[in-house]
């Protein structure tokens, strides 16, 4: 007795193909669920996000470095680029037995929900647009597969119990040949087909109906539930703050501070063009209304700040260069705006940090933490509780409404963004996020300079060509800035005026004399403790790079 219960197989590019019609149905839904209840917990976000927390240090500079800015939007690719491989897996798996391809679905819903579920800020309803988008796309999967059988007459329409006819000749299970192309194959089968349907050949039209109705429930349960994420953006909210008075301005910029040179950093970054590092999928929308900052731990007394309360403390400005430890020798992470914001350890003064305390453990909304050294925030700096960037409430992506901003510190021990808590605490107590993943537990900023004109690897004119760049140590202060030209002796670089030790300084050299060829020009700087640059090369993981920004251009 043949007692095959295999039902018949289309053909495998159709099976793939409903495979990822399935997977698209289940991240639509996953994202329309998401959009109701919570956007970061939409599938493909909650397993980038784990992803990125997954992330050790050679992987993140190596990312930082080749995508630069495009990492996020290269490792979201990358996931759906997967997830559509997995798809059309499972679309073949559910033409070998539906029940595979619908398990396979479900174990991709169970590891969105593990990763939803492994945030740090997340909440048990977020596992829903997984399970939901899951379930969803089992069921289209389930639909749909079976629009890619073979055409069988009514009675065989059933085909979970199909069999196949009894020998003698016991025939194959109609599989579609795999080399054939679409409909019509040539290979003898049981004479079940539908009156007049050829051999093997299936409902085309059913098929692409299905696929078609899939695709647009996909897109416009996707659609939907990014319109709704966007209900919770806070631009708004952001908008409708007026920009406090600081009491303490900031001075005007010396005269001198920006050499207005065509190619040079200017010496205040605008926002939009601010590098952004964080490791935020989704850029967290934290409403100033019902914003609070907790300063709790090894305190006398435990504060809670509202927004509100920060804007009625006196407000001071400062200019500040960021640094990103990320940041390899001659590269972009790194920006200098004037900042608006509470003094921090006046704030930390009021909650009274106890005695043995030597770390402040920062927390943002969708937590992500960073350790700070206590003595650095209250040694006098102007650390910040920043709610203004360059004469504009923080950008959202820059951490509105609240963020720190620490002199000569890396940002990933002094930048918290989207900040909502302060723990005083000890470094041989508690850990941030990026030391466990292979960064130094402190972060001072080292000495560096860069080179931004001529740009390394262009072709310039032969005669007197200005070189110039910026350089930084934060709050030691840049003394001297020297270039040297085809290993040739050093010369000192004319330095713009700053406005203190906190921010990046340009230098130009005004008179090189170009002659064609090919050229090396070197950078190394001094900063105010007498400390010149290490001409050793040190990558940034794990506490910074160093070394000297080395170009080449050609003179023609
Ligand atoms: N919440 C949060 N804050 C954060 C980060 C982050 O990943 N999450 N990254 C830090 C790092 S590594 C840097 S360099 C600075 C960058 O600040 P920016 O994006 O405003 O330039 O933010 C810091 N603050
Ligand atoms: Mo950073």
């Amino acid at each position: 007795m043949n007692t095959n219960q295999t039902p018949p197989r289309g053909h495998a590019w159709a099976a793939a193909l409903i495979g990822v019609v399935a997977g698209a149905v289940a991240l639509g839904i996953g994202q329309l669920v998401a959009g109701l209840l919570n956007p970061k917990a939409s599938p493909v976000i909650a397993v980038g996000d784990a992803a990125v927390d997954r992330t050790p240090a050679a992987l993140k500079e190596w990312a930082i470095r080749t995508f630069g800015a495009n990492d996020k939007l290269v490792l979201i690719s990358g996931i759906v680029v997967v997830l559509v491989l997995i798809a059309a897996g499972l679309g073949l798996l559910a033409r070998r037995r539906v029940g595979f391809g619908t398990t396979g679905m479900m174990i991709f819903g169970i590891i969105g929900m593990a990763a939803a579920f492994s945030r740090p800020d997340s909440g048990p309803l977020d596992v829903l647009p997984s399970v939901v988008g899951a379930g969803a796309g089992a069921w289209a999967l389930s639909i749909l597969v079976r629009r890619t059988w073979p055409a069988v007459e009514p009675g065989y329409e059933d085909l979970r119990r199909y069999r196949a006819p009894e020998p003698p000749e016991a025939p194959q299970p109609p599989e579609a040949p795999e080399d054939s192309e679409g409909v019509g194959g040539t290979v003898e089968g049981p004479a079940v087909m539908r009156p007049g349907a050829r051999p093997y050949e299936f409902d085309r039209r059913g098929l692409l109906t299905g696929v078609a109705a899939g695709v647009v429930v996909a897109g416009a349960a996707g659609l939907a539930g990014r319109g709704l994420a966007g209900r919770l953006n806070v631009d708004t909210e952001r908008a409708q703050i007026a920009l406090p008075r600081p009491a303490t301005p900031a001075k005007p910029l010396p005269a001198g501070a920006d050499l207005r040179l065509r190619d040079l950093s200017p010496f205040t970054t605008p926002n939009r063009d601010f590098y952004r590092v964080d490791t935020a999928l989704v850029v967290p929308q934290v409403d100033p209304k019902t914003w609070t900052l907790k300063i709790h731990g090894m305190v006398d007394r435990p504060v809670e700040l509202t927004y509100a309360d920060l804007l009625k403390r006196p407000l001071m400005e400062a200019d500040v260069t960021l640094t990103c430890v990320s940041n390899d020798v001659g590269g972009p992470y790194v920006g200098n705006a004037r900042w608006l914001g509470a003094r921090l350890a006046d704030v930390l003064r009021d909650a009274g940090i106890r005695s043995g305390a030597d770390m402040l453990l920062s927390t943002s909304s969708d937590g992500w933490t960073c350790g700070t050294p206590v003595d650095v925030a209250m040694d006098g700096r102007d650390a910040l509780l920043a709610i203004a960037m360059n004469g504009e409430i923080l950008p959202v992506s820059h951490g509105f409404p609240v963020r720190q901003v620490i002199p000569g510190l890396y940002g990933y021990v002094s930048a918290t963004k989207w900040v909502t808590d302060i723990k005083v605490t000890r470094f041989d107590q508690d850990e941030a996020y990026w030391t466990p993943r292979g960064w130094a537990p402190k972060g001072p900023i080292k000495t560096e300079s860069r080179i931004d004109l001529p740009r390394g690897g262009s072709t310039i004119t032969a005669g007197r060509t200005a070189i110039a760049g910026v350089a930084w140590a934060q709050h030691r202060g840049i003394d001297a800035v020297e270039v040297r030209v085809d290993k040739g002796s050093w010369q000192q670089a004319r330095l713009a005026e700053v406005p203190g030790p906190d921010t990046w300084r340009q230098w130009v050299v005004d008179d090189w004399q170009a002659t064609p060829g090919k050229h090396t020009i070197e950078v190394r700087a001094t900063d105010a403790t007498g400390q010149t640059q290490t001409p050793d090369y040190a990558p940034p993981a794990p506490d910074g790079a160093s070394g000297w920004h080395s170009i080449l251009v050609v003179v023609k």
